[in-house]
């Protein structure tokens, strides 16, 4: 079996207490079952930076990481990555910057990674890239005579090209995301955003099907591959961690009031002062559940360099604030509003204990949350989901109650209704969601797309379309 090297911008060493986001839980699950490499920046920003990898083995896996300069951390990450490609590909236009200077300096990390990365592959490695961090980084390996299989999974959205035409590099980004073996989306809609690009930027011709691209000859294939959870895990993690002290002393806290959990990395794309607001709404039109109920929001910070996060920051604070202001009792807090990390065990102890969960991102590649909150609940008497139609989760939760996360009254309205269903359908919506997590759980995701890389691009149907008559077609089009 070939060894699999999983690139990706976060690489984080498994050490008690860290509390690893969506990405890293996904990839670790895909390097732990198979074992291999996994390359890429270790969080750290010096002058100068590392001049080869850092190497540590753990269990079955190898860790290589590098650090970041202080200029590379500036104009790359915080630059190109979390001001150019994250906002756009969230369609938060309003934050969207480019300064070409941080392009140039997205190509030289890429560069410099690819670099680092030559040495340490072997003649049967299979390259799994991750995210928007690396959207060249095929090119640049091919560049320097890398022949393995190279695969990329984009974990946020893709987006339209109408919103995407923004971004005066467009055409050449996507031009490089060609240079892999296969690029893998989080949902079909992503999917087609990247095909309607490609038809855009290469012609019409170049896209048959929605299995296949044709480039000089070549085919790039392309799928849907939603992430999923380990359901079993996060079950067991739940109720093991309902008897610990952590929950037990929530639990305490809550003096019989009803929990509302929301668990998210402070993001502006995951909605949270609307999530507020529409609190704040249901307070208001419904006054009995003043008292009754409380909302746990945990968001611990992210990005906070970024300015855009710091605003994000201030403007929670405020309005948490303002909410507590007006309508907290003596002997109530009607949001509790947590700014820290918790071992992921706990958390999944806290979601079970809730009976309503709230996700209402802006905008959501996928949203674990999401399904880990399925997966926490108890069978016999689970909680409601409240989930945004823009998760790339309501694909597959269409049991949860569905709300827009610009319209706080009709979120305020599914407080209500996730607060006041019947047992019944609480159980039969709780099954039915459980049903769409299996399918799709975490070793799905990861084997079909590993599978899919391995496979030589005839035996999968990929590119299944006449290549001969897509290439008359462009040189048609060229004539017309
Ligand atoms: P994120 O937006 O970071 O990642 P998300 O899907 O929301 O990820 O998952 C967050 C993960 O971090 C969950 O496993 C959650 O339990 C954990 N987590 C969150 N807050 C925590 C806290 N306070 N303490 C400990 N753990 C915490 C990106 C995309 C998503 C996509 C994922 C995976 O933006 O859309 O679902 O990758 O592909």
């Amino acid at each position: 079996m070939s060894r699999i090297v999983a690139v990706s911008n976060r690489v984080m060493l498994p050490r008690r207490g860290n509390a690893p986001g969506g990405l890293v839980v996904g990839v670790l699950a895909a390097m732990k079952s198979r074992g291999g490499l996994w390359f890429g920046w270790n969080g750290e920003v010096e002058d100068p930076c590392t001049p080869e990898p850092t190497v540590h083995r753990r269990d079955n896996v190898t860790y290589a990481t590098l650090s970041l300069s202080s200029e590379e951390s500036r104009d790359y990450y915080q630059g190109f990555c979390n001001s150019t490609l994250w906002p756009l590909f969230h369609y938060f236009l309003d934050g969207f910057r480019f300064h070409d200077a941080q392009y140039e300096s997205y190509l030289a990390v890429n560069r410099r990674f690819a670099q680092h990365l030559l040495p340490l592959l072997r003649a049967d490695d299979v390259i799994w890239v991750h995210d928007y961090h690396f959207l060249p980084l095929a090119r640049q390996l091919r560049q320097s005579g890398v022949q393995l299989p190279i695969g990329m999974f984009l974990h946020i959205p893709f987006p339209h090209i109408d919103s995407l035409r923004v971004l005066p590099v467009h055409a050449e980004l996507i031009d490089s995301m060609l240079d892999f073996d296969l690029v893998g989306f989080q949902t079909q809609s992503d999917l087609d955003a990247f095909l309607a690009a490609v038809r855009v930027v290469r012609g019409p011709g170049s896209v048959a099907g929605d299995d296949g691209v044709l480039v000089n000859g070549r085919c790039v294939r392309v799928g849907v591959f939603p992430i999923g959870v380990d359901v079993d895990l996060v079950q067991q993690e739940a109720l093991l961690a309902q008897r610990g002290e952590p929950c037990q002393r929530m639990i305490r806290g809550l003096i019989g009031k009803r929990l509302m959990i929301g668990v998210d990395r402070l993001d502006y794309s995951k909605g949270l002062v609307q999530r507020f607001k529409a609190y704040e709404q249901f307070l208001e039109s419904h006054p009995q559940a003043r008292n009754r109920v409380t909302y746990i929001q945990i968001a611990p910070l992210s990005r906070s360099d970024v300015h855009a996060y710091a605003a994000i920051r201030s403007e929670l604070e405020q309005t948490a604030g303002r909410v507590n202001g007006r309508l907290a009792e003596t002997d109530w807090t009607p949001i509790r509003y947590l700014n820290r990390n918790f071992p992921h065990g706990t958390l999944m102890g806290f979601m079970r204990n809730a009976p309503v969960g709230l996700v209402t991102p802006l905008r959501d590649g996928m949203n674990l949350v999401a399904k880990e909150f399925i997966a926490a609940q108890d069978p016999s008497d689970p909680g409601v989901l409240i989930l945004s139609t823009l998760a790339g989760a309501a694909r597959e939760l269409t049991e949860a109650l569905q709300v827009n996360p610009y319209d706080i009254r009709g979120m305020a309205d599914a407080m209500e209704r996730a607060f006041n269903m019947p047992r019944e359908e609480r159980i039969q919506r709780h099954e039915s969601m459980l049903r769409a997590l299996r399918r799709n759980d975490v070793a799905a995701w990861h084997s079909r797309f590993l599978e899919l890389l391995c496979q030589p691009a005839a035996a999968t149907g990929g590119c299944s379309f006449d290549a001969e008559a897509s290439r008359r077609a462009s040189r048609a089009r060229r004539w017309s």
